[in-house]
């Protein structure tokens, strides 16, 4: 007999055998795991370690239907190559770049829109939204109708993009379906599929996101993470740098600028995050980290995971120290 259950919130197989394991539940007859009740009621949260071999396997499953698949990254925290998701799927896919609130309100919606297109990304369409201000989710629930072969849209990208959260929106926008999907801060909120059905032609499928193993959040204490993750409108800091100069973030990332003619560099991280500067390389603050360096192009900006990035405007050396599992790269300035 099969009498299997998934928490309607993250998708996890329900039992209530092992109060120790994974998708525990008091009793059957509840709709939630226990994991899930406590994020949504209590906005506790339980770290589950799970393996990114089985989100891929997910992905992989995804990659064998036909249908619409909408791809979900957060614009501060955006994947060294979003191309990646294509090794897995193939189906036609929306790019949305979540999370619009979080830049600078004059960043305009055209620009990094642009940006994207012109690297002739294999989606089929480019989309800024902001779940927590709904701006631009008319818009895409009009493309997904326009693109979608099936009733069936998979919604997938890294964790903490806000793919859950962007569901949630369409459900309470356009739906009458009282469920909600769990939403949290913290990665691997979702662990399973997830169908939602917003009406009788569209059905959105929540997936896991694919855990960033080089990502800060990964290697910093529980106040830190609070910190990191801009609750609101990022207020940029720019500072005019001379070589021998350096910018250290409390105590996660020094930047020395090394080499090279009078410079701008610009944080786009949280406004939460208490930032130094140094006018001479004196000071030896976080030079025991692991260092690494750039040589930076004209007008780019060095990205790290799980923090934010930092615009450079001139060409010039750099010398990032940052714990050295952490994951960093440059691009062309984004904004
Ligand atoms: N500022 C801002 N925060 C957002 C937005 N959308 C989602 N978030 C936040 O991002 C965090 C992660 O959201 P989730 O919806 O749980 O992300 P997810 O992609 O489903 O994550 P996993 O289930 O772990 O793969 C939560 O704290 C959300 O409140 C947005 O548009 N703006
Ligand atoms: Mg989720």
């Amino acid at each position: 007999m099969n009498n299997e259950k998934h928490c309607m919130g993250c998708g996890i197989l329900l039992q209530d055998q092992n109060v120790l394991q994974e998708g525990y539940t008091t009793s059957m007859e509840n709709s939630l795991c226990q994991r899930c009740f406590r994020i949504k009621n209590y906005g506790e949260y339980q770290v589950v370690a799970k393996s990114n071999d089985e989100y891929i396997e997910i992905l992989k499953s995804v990659g064998q239907t036909k249908d619409l698949v909408l791809y979900v990254a957060d614009l501060l925290n955006i994947e060294k190559d979003i191309t990646e998701i294509r090794n897995y799927i193939q189906n036609k896919m929306i790019l949305v770049l979540n999370k619009k609130d979080v830049l600078p309100k004059s960043v305009k919606e055209e620009k990094i829109r642009k940006y994207f297109e012109n690297m002739e990304m294999p989606f089929e369409e480019v989309i800024v939204i902001s779940t927590e201000k709904n701006q631009n989710i008319d818009y895409l629930l009009k493309r997904i109708k326009f693109y979608q072969t099936t009733n069936n849209v998979y919604v997938v990208g890294h964790t903490n993009a806000g793919k859950s959260t962007l569901i949630n929106k369409l459900l309470k926008n356009y739906s009458d379906n009282p469920n909600e999907l769990t939403i949290s801060p913290l990665p691997s909120t979702t662990l399973n599929m997830v169908k939602m059905e917003i009406n009788d032609y569209l059905t959105l499928i929540d997936t896991p996101g694919l855990v960033d193993v080089g990502s800060m959040v990964n290697f910093v204490d529980k106040d830190m993470f609070k910190k990191l993750s801009p609750k609101k409108e990022i207020k940029p800091k720019t500072y005019q740098i001379k070589k021998g100069q350096a910018i250290v973030i409390e105590n996660l990332v020094r930047i020395d600028y090394r080499e090279g003619e009078k410079n701008s560099f610009t944080l786009y991280i949280s406004n939460d995050l208490k930032v130094k500067r140094f006018l001479n390389n004196r000071h030896d603050d976080l030079k025991d980290l692991s260092r690494r360096t750039y040589e930076m192009k004209y007008d780019e900006d060095i990205v790290i995971n799980g923090l934010g990035f930092i615009k450079i405007v001139n060409p010039g050396t750099v010398d990032i120290y940052i714990n050295k599992d952490i994951e960093t790269f440059t691009r062309k300035s984004l904004i």
